[in-house]
């Protein structure tokens, strides 16, 4: 097969990281578009960086999207770039919409002009469904987002169906569940947590500040998630799918799994609440069903969630020992 070319918005982030490299994997040219900023921030692509070619480019500005599309001349477009921290989203609601939501609809204005045969891969989400009134959730569970970040996340998820529908365009949303890894930005609960109980076991720090220890999540491992979104665009058809392992569990739980894996047994010494990480709406229990993409794509996550609290303490303590060295 010829090589195809992909433009991967977000790729400085987690999931645009790993997915830049399982694309060169399999022999794409890639194509990352990278906002401008003050101090560069590709820690993730350091591995990668003379592979792929980066495109100035920003999801608030549309002449910049027509440019990265007409230069890249894309088979695919995975658009992962968003302003993706649920908490930020109550500070900068205005921001988030913008980026995530609005910012959307012009990269499919951009595509629709300079590549309208290029397949697209939305990031859609699991805070869509939010507060849930089903179990486990499905593609099929009604949206009710907690947040101005899930509502721009359903004003994305329409844009892109409502272009597939009128356009003929190759659109398929991903929703998926929360996924981590060693590459989560600080200040996601999981990352936070495998950071201070590395700090912690290393003497470099006491406690860990968390908000509600109730709430519950379906954590999986990203690089598995990124495999799921290439799956979709194979698929001979623009389909929506789930993302997600069908696990469900408390932070309280993750807390208690990355102590244990730093060798701390009684993790409940270091963890202090305070409600100033509380949100003023909570999305209280995520578990997703992924029987549609394990039945259409073949698509199935391996790492339980034991295995990836162990897998984030273990390179948050490689990577602060190497610090110190
Ligand atoms: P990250 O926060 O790690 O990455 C977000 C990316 O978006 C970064 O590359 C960031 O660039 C970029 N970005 C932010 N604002 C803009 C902008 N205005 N223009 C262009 N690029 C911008 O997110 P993840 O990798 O975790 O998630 C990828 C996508 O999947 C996001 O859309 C997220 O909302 C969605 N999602 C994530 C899930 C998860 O559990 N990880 C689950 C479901 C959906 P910079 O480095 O410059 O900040
Ligand atoms: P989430 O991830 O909001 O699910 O969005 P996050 O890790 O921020 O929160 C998960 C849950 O943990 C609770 N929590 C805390 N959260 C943070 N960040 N910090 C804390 O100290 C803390 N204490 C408790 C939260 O209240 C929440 O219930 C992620 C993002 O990647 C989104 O972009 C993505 O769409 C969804 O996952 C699926």
């Amino acid at each position: 097969m010829p090589s195809r070319t992909a433009l991967i918005t977000g790729v400085t982030g987690q999931d645009g990281s790993y997915l830049a490299e399982l694309l060169l994997q399999k022999g794409y040219r890639v194509f990352g578009l990278v906002r401008r900023l003050s101090s560069p921030n590709v820690t993730h692509l350091a591995n990668i960086r003379d592979q792929i070619e980066i495109l100035d480019g920003d999801l608030m500005d549309q002449v910049s999207l027509n440019d990265a599309v007409r230069k890249s001349a894309p088979d695919e477009v995975y658009n992962l770039a968003s302003q993706s921290f649920v908490g930020t989203s109550f500070v900068q609601p205005v921001l988030t919409g913008e980026v995530t939501g609005l910012g959307v609809l012009r990269l499919l204005e951009a595509v629709r002009s300079h590549a309208p045969q290029a397949r697209v891969y939305q990031a859609s989400s699991s805070e869509m469904i939010g507060h849930v009134n089903q179990e486990p959730q499905n593609e099929l569970t009604p949206f009710h987002p907690r947040s101005p970040y899930g509502c721009a996340k359903v004003y994305a998820y329409w844009a892109c169906v409502n272009y597939r529908e009128a356009y003929s365009m190759f659109i398929a949303n991903g929703i998926l569940f929360n996924h981590e890894s060693p590459r989560r930005g600080y200040e996601f609960v999981t990352r936070k947590i495998s950071d201070a109980v590395a700090r912690i076991a290393l003497g470099k720090a006491k406690n860990v500040t968390l908000g509600n220890l109730d709430a519950k999540r379906d954590w999986g491992y990203a690089p598995e998630f990124v495999e799921l979104m290439w799956r979709t665009l194979q698929h001979n058809t623009p389909d929506d799918f789930v993302g997600a392992t069908g696990e469900s569990h408390s932070v309280r739980e993750f807390a208690e799994e990355a102590f244990r894996a730093a060798g701390i047994e009684d993790w409940s010494k270091h963890v202090i609440t305070d409600p100033k990480f509380n949100r003023p709406a909570e999305v209280f229990n995520l578990r997703g069903d992924a029987s549609k993409a394990a039945r259409v794509l073949g698509w199935t996550p391996k790492t339980r969630f034991k295995e990836l609290a162990r897998i984030m303490v273990e390179a948050d303590l490689k990577r602060l020992r190497a610090a110190s060295a």
